[in-house]
């Protein structure tokens, strides 16, 4: 559910669409170009606002990045780009192997490659450049090359897209960035860049890597030649692929330079008025995309900061060096330090969270002053949060996955949240308990093993664990070991893009939250024949429920806030009772579930506790310190290794 708030617009033309948006009803192309056309700039920055904070919470994310362009030398001759040139013109360069590597730092967390298409440069060594990166700078991830590099390195060295795509991934890449999409239309293609790929073939690359588990962006370049129609049909066509494949991260408007292209615009540049109409209705299009980037170097940073209160939720990263915008003359710095992308997020209003490529937060910074609570991002934590609107404007809201949550508490960086039980065992000295939390007397369909043997065969295997929560790992160690006295295995930790397509090599895996849920609903993963719910396992052998999480708050958070956080809390769980299909509807519709299944999947579970709940809670207690004592537990936070 988006909201339940009814705004009042000063065009009248938006009250239709903000209810089908919050109703969860899919905008139409006439929708998109009635956006377009409203003055009513406030009111569209308001509804994309609260639609990219049922996403995001108030977090907006950067990455610690740096962009390379290893050359300016290409084949083509797109009208709209400065940035390319000839081989032997003289403001061509290339780069060696080593200048790229001289240009990271260790602290990096993406290095983002797009290059010229150069005429000679032979295949081997893009592969280099990739392996080599990752081999030197083992946390810094490889987003490279567009799906327009992708089709040259295709056809130049006659391989298919998908060899190209699993070489390249052989070598370490996992992400691919979104450029070379422009405008999916084939008027301007013809008139601006005839030799670039086109539509089919753009998303026929970005498909075939979202398969492989490659994980990518989509840009649009606006503000040139297309019309306002053009761009919804883009951002149309953008959506269409995401309900296929799910693949992409981010949609990222770019506003165009037009530098000396030669090509005429309205004015030099984009204004921020359709800037911010731009990414508001991006927001608001593109309901399946989770991010929307407020691309700094080519909004400019003032730009962008407004844009993180009109649907965007992500600022890029620090860049270090851009050439494709300031060769056109873009006016923006090259680069960002990160303590300034901090200021501005702050100034926006909202929670900074520093995250890897695939948006996991490595850190948050919070105002001073500032509670950050966390939001549990599955379906079965959707009670807590329907009604959960706290007044007081210091208190921030972070989706973070249970193993996150548990980290950033005991940094003490987030200051409450539904914390994993085993989380909170570690932090129960700093936090007090509410009674509230997730617990379930039977399976909860959301904590599963899926196996290829059945539990006593599982004896020196391998078996795949998910990352997000050590609760459920704890859990499995304990079946393993105290119910069905296997002692010998081997924990290897999941990558999430393994998750989606990889999983052969193991013979059990844990998965928990939504990608337990769908798979079971999917019946399983082939291959696995056996499926154990780890909730069910536990109830039937101690006959009591097994508690997941337990909300906390931190015991220096102030009093007033305390009691806003536990008021809010309550609000949304006398809301929601009865209410479960409604507001589960939208979620449960990206898993794949229906109502019925959504309001008996959420009825499944206990989210006020009692006296049930507590004799669960030192039960597992109980067994997980006997397993300690044999020395065989995992401490919190660190990987795992039996
Ligand atoms: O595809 C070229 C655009 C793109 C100009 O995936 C121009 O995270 C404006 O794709 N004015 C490359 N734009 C940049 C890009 C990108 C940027 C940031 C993040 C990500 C990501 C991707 O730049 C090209 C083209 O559409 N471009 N010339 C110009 N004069």
């Amino acid at each position: 559910m988006i909201s339940s708030k009814a705004f009042t617009f000063r065009d009248n033309s938006l009250s239709p669409i903000w209810d089908k948006v919050r109703n969860g009803v899919r905008l139409t192309k006439e929708d998109g170009l009635a956006l377009y056309a409203s003055d009513d700039l406030i009111g569209l920055g308001r509804m994309a606002n609260e639609v990219a904070r049922s996403k995001s919470g108030d977090s907006v994310y950067f990455v610690l990045n740096r962009k390379l362009e290893p050359t300016n030398v290409c084949v083509l001759s797109c009208k709209f780009c400065d940035f390319a040139v000839k081989a032997g013109s003289k403001e061509a360069y290339e780069m060696t192997l080593d200048e790229m590597l001289s240009k990271l730092r260790p602290d990096l967390h993406e290095v983002h490659i797009t290059a010229g298409l150069h005429p000679s440069w032979p295949w081997e060594f893009y592969i280099d450049m990739v392996r080599e990166i990752k081999t030197q700078f083992p946390n810094v991830d490889v987003k490279a090359f567009t799906a327009v590099e992708i089709d040259y390195f295709s056809k130049k060295f006659k391989k298919s897209h998908e060899q190209v795509l699993r070489e390249l991934y052989a070598a370490g890449l996992r992400t691919m960035p979104g450029g070379g999409a422009e405008v999916f239309s084939e008027r301007v293609r013809k008139e601006l860049f005839k030799q670039k790929i086109g539509a089919k073939t753009w998303f026929d690359v970005h498909k075939t890597a979202h398969k492989m588990g490659i994980n990518s962006n989509v840009t649009m370049l606006y503000g040139h030649i297309e019309t306002i129609e053009e761009r919804i049909e883009h951002m149309l066509r953008v959506r269409e692929c995401q309900d296929e494949t799910n693949g992409f991260l981010s949609f990222i408007p770019l506003a165009f330079q037009p530098g000396n292209t030669g090509i005429k615009t309205r004015n030099d540049f984009t204004s921020a008025i359709d800037d911010l109409k731009t990414i508001a209705v991006s927001r608001l299009m593109l309901d399946n995309v989770p991010h929307i980037k407020a691309y700094w170097v080519m909004l400019t940073a003032e730009v962008a900061t407004i844009a993180l209160n009109f649907g965007a939720d992500d600022m890029d990263g620090t860049v270090g060096e851009e050439r494709i915008a300031h060769d056109a003359g873009a006016i923006s710095p090259m680069e960002l330090a990160k303590g300034k992308l901090i200021s501005i997020i702050h100034e926006a209003g909202k929670l900074p969270v520093e995250r890897d490529v695939w948006y996991n937060p490595i850190e948050i910074y919070p105002a001073k002053g500032t509670t950050v609570v966390s939001k549990m991002p599955y379906l079965n934590s959707v009670p807590f949060y329907h009604e959960f609107a706290p007044a007081l404007k210091n208190i921030e809201v972070a989706p973070l996955m249970p193993s996150v949550l548990g980290r950033f508490a005991r940094l003490g960086t987030v200051s409450a949240g539904p914390l994993s039980l085993r989380d909170f065992m570690s932090v129960s000295d700093r936090f007090d308990r509410l009674e509230y939390g997730i617990a379930v007397k039977g399976n909860a369909h959301s904590v599963l093993l899926f196996s290829k043997y059945g539990w006593s065969d599982l004896k020196g295997k391998r078996i795949g664990i998910t990352s997000e929560s050590s609760t459920s790992i704890e859990l499995l160690r304990i079946l393993l070991e105290k119910r069905h006295g296997v002692h010998e295995y081997e924990f290897v930790k999941l990558h999430p893009a393994q998750i989606q397509n990889n999983l052969s090599d193991y013979d059990a895996v844990l998965l928990i939250g939504d990608e337990a849920l769908r798979n079971g609903e999917l019946g399983g993963i082939p291959g696995f024949d056996q499926m154990y719910d780890l909730a069910g396992e536990w109830c039937s052998w101690k006959e009591l429920p097994f508690v997941f999480a337990v909300w906390a708050i931190a015991k220096d958070v102030p009093a007033e806030a305390k009691t806003q956080i536990t008021h809010s809390l309550e609000n949304s769980l006398v809301s929601s009772a009865g209410h479960y299909a409604e507001i589960g509807r939208e979620h449960g519709k990206r898993l794949g579930m229906d109502d019925a299944a959504v309001d008996a999947y959420l009825q499944t579970f206990r989210y006020r506790f009692g006296i049930d709940e507590h004799a669960a809670m030192a039960e597992f207690e109980m067994e997980w310190e006997s397993l300690k004592r044999n020395n065989r537990t995992v401490p919190v936070g660190h990987s795992i290794a039996a």
